[in-house]
């Protein structure tokens, strides 16, 4: 998906963007479906044609040639239609579910009512099984966001985001420096799940500063001896099939660019599970913003990575002629599939891959090195801990089950684990008994990343980030909204299976 900004901005923005109805279709969606379906009265708007319409549906995807996936998509196609808004400016979306059961379409990243944010958990009503909503929110903040299903899988792969439910939502700030000349979006995602029983479940040490905690370490092995000790293995997911905007490398259209263009990449690891890593070689990438915040400091670096839903935007100069793959680091991965070729106007040859020196990853790295962190109201710990392969699923393995102070989230009675004033600074203290990488989550807020794993740091702002295994990160925020927002991990195992917590801000 290639957008060169300058038709884009020529044809009036959404017009000339696929997938995405002109006003002559959209008006023929049959209207009488939505009075009824009855949308909820918090939903309803006065203006008669939505901005946007999403069907939700079963499709055939072909990410590679004569070869298709059936899945679940928005509009027939993966990804969803890239959905542009104007920070501020009210939009209105249909959403019509096609399929035969309850759906959830989550705004992640967005600052919005519990009616729209689409989480059961908080209160969204679901838009029902052959049913629709219309929902009118204001978008924002400004910046790359994007939309999922929001829907537990539990040990049904078949189900959630393993699934194609998967779009980008770009907000469109006010002012716009726009020092690039072109922007390309790419969407990182596998396919076809499968479990396996784990060997190591614990991923590869790229992620800066890489200080383990030694009473965590401690905690997190006698937890996995005992759980070993009781004869319980766990699953390990994995996936056949690796695609950027749902083609496997080599199989979509190459990304064409000019020596001395500089292309503006906003990329979303829409992955259900896995932490991705993107490398182009002889190219550096400029990071703009993570999460679609503009970060303090654009530091160049040469290996991106993006834990389950996080989000970069990054500018690169193209500087270097030749047939590239922009590709994953880890080899497996890019046979399968991870990866798209980069071609320079003129260039011959086959596309080549060189391996990066340097892979750590470091969010200190685009902080305010001058930054001061305001003091917290309070101080919320919480302790991520694992009971490996603790879910029966009959014979054979189990899934692991995982708490926040010691509990598992009921999905059955959804309790509430911390009631708190609105208006009031907290700081989360997360502290990693595991040593499995979690991109952790807040519903409706974007936090600033102020420690990680005993480094202080500041103004580093985001809706996800990665907190590694025996570690402790701390994040702050002040509650955007009241009402509820859910905390989790984006790993669709692990918040299916326990990593939930829900705030109230009253
Ligand atoms: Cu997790």
């Amino acid at each position: 998906m290639t957008v060169d900004r300058r038709e884009f901005l020529k044809c009036g923005g959404l017009a000339a963007l696929g997938g995405i109805a002109p006003a002559a279709a959209r008006a023929a969606i049959p209207m009488h479906r939505m009075s009824a379906m009855g949308p909820s009265p918090s939903t309803i708007s006065t203006r008669g044609i939505a901005d946007y319409t999403i069907r939700i549906g079963p499709s055939l995807i072909e990410y590679a040639p004569q070869s298709f996936l059936s899945m679940t998509t928005y509009n027939g196609d993966f990804p969803g239609p890239l959905m542009r808004f104007t920070a501020g400016r009210q939009t209105v979306v249909d959403i019509y579910n096609d399929t035969d059961t309850p759906e959830q379409l989550h705004w992640h990243g967005q600052f919005l009512p519990i009616s729209v944010d689409g989480a059961a958990e908080e209160g969204t009503p679901y838009i029902p099984p052959h049913g629709m909503r219309r929902e009118m929110f204001t978008p924002g903040p400004a910046g790359l966001r994007f939309y999922h299903t929001h829907l537990a899988a539990g040990a049904d792969l078949n189900r959630g985001q393993y699934h194609g439910e998967v779009g980008t939502v770009y907000i469109e700030p006010r002012d716009e420096a726009g020092s690039y000349d072109r922007e390309v979006f790419l969407m990182l995602k596998e396919f076809a799940p499968y479990l396996s029983t784990a060997s190591d479940m614990d991923g590869a040490p790229f992620l800066l500063p890489g200080d383990v905690d030694a009473s965590l370490h401690a905690a997190g092995q006698a937890a996995d001896g005992a759980a070993r000790a009781k004869g319980r293995k766990a699953y390990d997911l994995d996936y056949q099939i690796y695609t950027i905007n749902g083609r496997q490398l080599g199989f979509g259209d190459p990304i064409k660019v000019k020596r001395g263009e500089r292309v503006m990449f906003h990329i979303v690891n829409g992955s259900a599970t896995e932490i991705r890593s993107l490398y182009l070689p002889g190219h550096v990438f400029s990071v703009v913003a993570l999460d679609g915040n503009p970060v303090p400091t654009q530091a160049e670096v040469p290996v991106l990575w993006l834990g389950a839903a996080e989000r970069i935007s990054a500018i690169v100069e193209m500087k270097q002629p030749g047939i590239w793959v922009l590709g994953d680091t880890d080899n497996m991965s890019r046979s399968r599939g991870m990866g798209i070729v980069v071609e320079y106007a003129g260039a011959t040859g086959r596309p080549v891959w060189q391996p990066p020196t340097d892979t750590g990853w470091d969010y200190r790295r685009f902080a305010d090195p001058n930054g001061k962190v305001e003091a917290p109201h309070e101080i919320i710990d919480m302790v991520f801990t694992r009971d490996l392969g603790a879910v029966s699923t009959g014979a054979g393995p189990g899934f692991t089950l995982w708490k926040i102070n010691g509990v598992p989230f009921d999905m059955q009675t959804m309790p509430v684990m911390w009631t708190r004033p609105h208006g009031r600074r907290y700081r989360l203290r997360m502290h990693n008994a595991t040593g499995s990488i979690h991109p952790i989550h807040l519903h409706r807020n974007t936090f600033e990343i102020t420690s990680i794993a005993g480094h202080p740091t500041a103004g580093v702002r985001k809706d996800v980030a990665m907190i590694g295994g025996y570690q402790t990160l701390e994040v702050d925020f002040t509650p955007e909204l009241k009402g509820r927002s859910l905390f989790h991990c984006h790993m669709q195992s692990h918040m299916d299976y326990g990593f939930m917590a829900l705030f109230d801000f009253v």
